[in-house]
């Protein structure tokens, strides 16, 4: 039979039958699994086929078929896992550092409500696991998806691997038709420690610490891998709903508990702030014997239908605040400080430490900010560290927070060697020799060669092929820097004509390059092919302009939704003036700062020439709206003025966004609607005069609801 036979001994027409042969099963269990909840296969048997099917479309790409099972989503390709749209995105959440984070939280969200001091208004607080999130999707009552947060609009499919996990109920009864449960993965410290005895007696790798060795566990491809390592799960929220779980977050939990997802133990409900910052005690205090990791205490807003009116910022929830731990500390050698020219030209100072163990991770590298930093003095000139600076031989403190790259945060004058010399921070870029110049007001001094600096154009290009940007299967940092020391790849285009240039039938051949094959070859170009399709959000955070991050790229591109728009806004927008400076900055989110850096992006003759000749290689993909498409105000442009009763200004703006509507701050004949409350003065008067549809505080809530 075909399909005991190995792949390498298949023949073209073979090959062929036994993919259509391999669709139509999988097809077929596909069926059965998600419609008729039947499985009629093990997932073993299922991942075979998958795998099956992978390999051989590895080894006869030109004979996948367009219906290939490797193509939907679910399916796990044999060098990745398959990629998994968040219905509901899965989002992060602020953090606050001491008690008054806290109670400015708690005060915003009462101002933003417009609640009095006095008036009720409930928190649950639980604490915070140190592991990695997952959203676990069920159809009636089945386990179908389990993703990763990824991106938090896409994550990886780890459906197999999640099924292996004791806490994570494979069948639910009782619960909604459809449900999605998110919540942290971890690992104990007894199974960690455990875990890397038995990797260290195996010449296995071992994990610096719980959470990377959960992450790694979860991300095999190999579900029996998974199987065999300890993983746990609390539930702490969740996404999509057929119906509402309860009214509030704490009977939410309760719920998702008798549905059997374990909740953690030391979750209240809390009526006033100093209840919160008493629970927070109370577990930092407890810390050191639960068991697990974890980096703080999280708090909620309970009642639902609140943390509904409050909604969310772009990338957090206005109804919820990580109170993180203090940092961890340690003290060590400062043996060197190397000079790195990030991608925006930032030369950005790294102490070289002599190793430490800084909360269980070995620190050898720390960062220092800036030559401000090191001389002892903030951007204002203010002294820091009451004045100390820091010089190549002193004893240094490190600190570590959570995720965050750790800082040299204080020095012990009294360890100083007699030598120790003060730090000259170069006025030369270190990679390209142009003048390293510091603009008044910015803390940073920058390279200015632009992309004659090798180091910003490798930066650049690194930015261009990370996770949240291009993020193309096989092309990373290291191949990067490869492709560019040998003039391949110079600029982001160039990685779109590489096929062209070194694919088959060309002198020169990727294939022959020193660690390269066939197979990886093909496999890169397919991954580049792959990705000339892209979303707009990502190609604009791809570009890797000053100040445009993920969240700022996201915002950008709901707001104009096409390449074109976008292009042509940020050609004409002129810095502080026009109707496209005062769009661009209309974007909640978006600031003077970032604005300038984009106009200044797109009228730099070399950078403007570099994205065109980028982005007529590629297919730009529309950018969705939020909004429900059943919103009765999407694409609206809509003024709110006058005193609104029923909520803030604020509230009312976020909701409006949030539905798809433009909110201004002045009536114009761009204007579609006026929400006007008592004491609406000369905007409802020019309202009156263009003929603009004028609704009050009421009718506004009637036109929305429900959307
Ligand atoms: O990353 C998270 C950890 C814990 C969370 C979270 C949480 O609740 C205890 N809750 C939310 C709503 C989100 N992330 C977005």
């Amino acid at each position: 039979m075909s399909e005991t036979k190995a792949v390498a001994d298949l023949g073209e027409d073979e090959a062929r039958a036994e993919l259509a042969r391999l669709a139509k099963a999988i097809s077929a269990a596909d069926k059965a699994y998600h419609r008729a909840d039947a499985p009629e296969i093990s997932d073993a048997e299922y991942d075979a086929l998958k795998v099956r099917n992978a390999a051989i479309e590895a080894r006869f790409p030109h004979l996948k078929r367009p219906d290939s099972p490797s193509e939907r989503v679910g399916a796990a390709p044999v060098e990745g896992f398959g990629k998994v749209r968040h219905e509901m995105p899965m989002l992060s959440l602020s953090n606050a550092f001491d008690a008054a984070d806290v109670e400015d939280f708690v005060a915003g969200i009462r101002r933003y409500l417009n609640l009095g001091p006095e008036a009720p208004l409930a928190f649950t607080a639980e604490p915070k696991i140190d592991g990695l999130s997952l959203s676990l999707r069920y159809e009636k009552g089945r386990l179908v998806r389990a993703a990763t947060r990824g991106d938090g609009e896409v994550g990886e499919d780890v459906t197999a691997n999640a099924r292996t996990i004791g806490d994570i109920p494979a069948k639910l009864s009782g619960a909604p038709d459809l449900l999605e449960v998110r919540g942290e993965v971890y690992m104990s410290h007894a199974d960690f420690a455990a875990l890397n005895e038995r990797q260290e007696r195996a010449g296995g790798k071992t994990f610096a610490n719980p959470r990377n060795a959960a992450a790694g566990s979860l991300r095999q491809l190999d579900p029996e891998i998974t199987r065999a390592r300890p993983l746990r799960f609390f539930a702490y929220g969740w996404g999509a709903l057929s119906e509402p779980l309860a009214d509030t977050q704490s009977g939410a939990i309760e719920r998702l508990s008798a549905l059997g997802f374990p909740a953690n133990p030391l979750t209240r409900r809390c009526d006033r702030l100093d209840e919160m910052l008493a629970l927070y005690r109370e577990v930092e205090q407890r810390r050191a014997t639960l068991g697990y990791d974890i980096d703080g205490v999280v708090y909620k807003i309970d009642d639902l239908a609140l943390q509904a009116r409050l909604g969310f910022r772009s990338t957090t929830p206005r109804w919820a605040l990580a109170h993180k731990f203090p940092a961890e500390l340690a003290w060590t050698r400062l043996e060197g400080i190397d000079i790195q020219v990030g991608r925006t030209g930032a030369l950005s100072p790294v102490a070289r430490l002599t190793p430490v163990t800084v909360g269980g991770v070995v620190v050898s590298n720390a960062t220092l900010h800036n030559e401000d930093y090191i001389a002892g003095r903030d951007a204002r000139g203010n002294p820091i560290r009451e004045g100390k600076d820091i010089r190549v031989g002193d004893w240094v403190q490190v600190y570590r927070a959570g995720d965050v790259i750790p800082k040299v945060a204080d020095v012990d004058l009294s360890k100083r060697p007699a030598d120790a010399q003060p730090y000259q921070f170069p006025e030369k870029c270190p990679e390209c020799g142009s003048d390293a110049v510091r603009e008044p007001g910015d803390a940073v001094r920058r390279c200015s060669g632009g992309l004659i600096c090798p180091a910003q154009a490798v930066e650049r290009l690194k930015h261009f092929v990370s996770r949240a940007a291009f993020d193309i299967e096989g092309l990373g940092a290291k191949q990067v820097e490869s492709f560019w020391r040998d003039g391949w790849i110079r600029e982001p285009a160039d990685i779109f004509t590489l096929e062209e240039r070194y694919g088959p039938g060309q002198p020169r051949q990727l294939r022959n390059r020193e660690g390269w094959g066939e197979k990886s070859a093909a496999n890169l170009f397919a991954a580049i092919r792959e990705c000339r399709r892209i979303p707009l959000r990502r190609l604009i955070f791809a570009l890797g302009i000053r100040h445009v991050g993920e969240a700022a790229a996201g915002l950008l591109a709901r707001h104009y939704g096409t390449w074109g728009a976008f292009e042509a806004a940020m050609t004409h927008a002129r810095i502080d003036e026009g109707p496209e400076w005062d769009d661009l900055l209309s974007i909640d989110g978006v600031g003077a700062v970032m604005a300038t850096s984009l106009i200044t992006a797109f009228h730099q003759e070399a950078e403007r020439a570099s994205i065109d000749r980028l982005v007529a290689l590629l297919e730009v993909e529309e950018a969705e709206t939020r909004a429900p498409a059943t919103s009765p105000v999407a694409g609206k442009t809509v003024v709110f003025t006058g005193t609104l009763e029923k909520m803030t200004r604020a509230e009312a703006k976020a909701r409006a966004e949030a539905l798809g509507a433009k909110v201004s701050g002045s009536v114009s004949a761009k204007t579609d609607l006026l929400v006007a409350g008592p004491g609406a003065g000369s905007k409802a008067k020019k309202a009156a005069e263009l003929g603009i549809e004028t609704i009050d505080e009421d009718a506004w809530l009637r036109l929305i609801e429900g959307a």
